[in-house]
């Protein structure tokens, strides 16, 4: 087998890679570790940045999100029994979309269907070679067969725990991570949501969440332990937690239903440098990982494949290498900079087992200032729509 471009990984980063390119006239083959049903099933980011919406748009998959898609203009963010409003669009003049990352995904793979690109699923064994030599080349199994597949660059999007990054030397990549003493139990139930816009809520006991997928599908989420055992979360005990750690006029209103999906996601940050050696690009989560709070898992991955297709694309039309030479540094120049935000904001907003009652009161100083300075509101609004390409 042959491509131009070879993606390891069918999630959002490998599809919508894979849409740019075969619009520019790039060929490239998908290979897939999971099924479609898998990957199309799991439920994961919730909110797009204006970036990521016109990236989805000029790759032709807008439509449906333009159509069903919940444009917001703000949100809040709760504390010792207090809300405060940050309004996003009086502060930047932008706003976000709230359109889950599912729907993306399928969107991604109907457009796909239609310009008849090439996604193989179920692969396995996947193996990188010659990544320094101008004509690299990947190994798998695949119905029952090891194929080989010649191209001219691999990208690897094939999250955290792909073979892409691993098969960078140790010696030629540096990591850093920061992993988080809790995660976040979610849910996704058929339920109104408890207010129109998401609420970030700080509370003594720990972190909550409440966001959405449409008026009939809530989506929430509470900070637990990163060892927590979601056998020992009936729906019932999880509601009565999320309710106190709401204000008591959101927990008055809180509609409660069974849940259709439960889980648990550790927190972590994580980046790897570099995300390019030889023919191999990373993007998305192969790259980098960054706790949910400030909603930039998808949208990092989003600005790594409009970075990575511009490169491509100058490669092939103007045989000009200065996009492929310049990818990773360019990319890792916002994902550093979103790293931190998520940082930041992860750090305001959960109960920190190990903290101090001095940096107690320091991370209630900061909120009571983020929520008193406009200056300040306007630091998180522009981070939180979306720091410019
Ligand atoms: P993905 O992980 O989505 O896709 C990688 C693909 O590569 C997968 O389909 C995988 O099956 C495939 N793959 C892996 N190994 C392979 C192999 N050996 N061969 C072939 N294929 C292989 N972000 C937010 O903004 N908000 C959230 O609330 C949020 N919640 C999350 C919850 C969970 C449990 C996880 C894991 C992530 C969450 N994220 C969230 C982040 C998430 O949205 C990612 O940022 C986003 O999926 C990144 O997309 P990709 O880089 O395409 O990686
Ligand atoms: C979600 O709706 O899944 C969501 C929204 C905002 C976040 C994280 C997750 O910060």
């Amino acid at each position: 087998m042959r491509t131009n471009v070879a993606i390891i990984g069918g999630g959002p980063a490998g599809l919508l890679l894979s849409q740019i390119l075969h619009r520019a006239g790039i060929d490239t083959i998908v290979l897939e570790r999971h099924s479609r049903e898998y990957v199309e099933g799991r439920i994961r980011a919730g909110v797009l940045e204006d970036g990521t919406q016109t990236l989805l748009r000029r790759a032709g998959i807008g439509e449906r999100m333009d159509r069903e898609g919940l444009v917001h203009e703000g949100f809040s963010i709760t504390h010792r029994e207090k809300s405060h409003h940050i309004d996003l669009t009086t502060l930047t003049g932008r706003k976000v979309m709230v359109y889950g990352q599912t729907e993306v995904t399928r969107d991604l793979y109907a457009a796909r269907d239609t310009m008849g690109g090439i996604v193989l699923h179920g692969v396995e064994q996947v193996a990188l070679h010659d990544l320094q030599s101008n004509k690299p080349h990947i190994t798998f199994g695949h119905d029952g067969a090891v194929h080989r597949l010649d191209c001219d660059f691999i990208a690897g999007c094939d999250g955290f725990h792909g073979p892409s990054r691993e098969s960078i030397p140790k010696k030629s990549r540096r990591e850093f991570e920061r992993v988080y003493p809790f995660g976040w139990l979610g849910i996704l139930s058929k339920t109104a949501p408890v207010d129109e816009e998401l609420v970030y809520a700080a509370h003594e006991d720990g972190f909550a969440l409440c966001s959405m997928r449409n008026p009939r599908l809530s989506r929430y989420y509470i900070q637990c332990s990163s060892d927590e055992d979601i056998a020992n979360w009936p729906d019932d005990r999880f509601w009565k937690t999320l309710r106190k750690r709401l204000p008591a006029e959101l927990a008055e209103r809180l509609e409660t239903g069974p849940s259709i999906e439960k889980s648990i996601a550790p927190l972590r940050s994580y980046v790897c440098e570099t995300m390019r050696y030889g023919r191999l690009f990373l993007a998305g989560d192969a790259a980098h990982i960054v706790p949910p709070t400030g909603a930039k898992g998808l949208n990092l991955a989003a600005s790594d494949i409009h970075y990575l297709s511009e490169a491509l694309i100058q490669w092939y039309g103007n045989a000009d290498s200065s996009g492929i030479e310049g990818y990773a540094e360019r990319a890792l120049s916002r994902v550093w900079k979103t790293e931190r935000f998520s940082w930041w904001m992860t750090s305001l907003l959960h109960n920190f087992p190990d903290h101090s009652p001095f940096e107690q009161r320091m991370q209630r100083a900061e909120l009571d200032y983020l929520t008193e300075s406009r200056a300040a509101m306007t630091t998180l609004a522009e981070n939180y729509v979306g720091l410019p390409y």
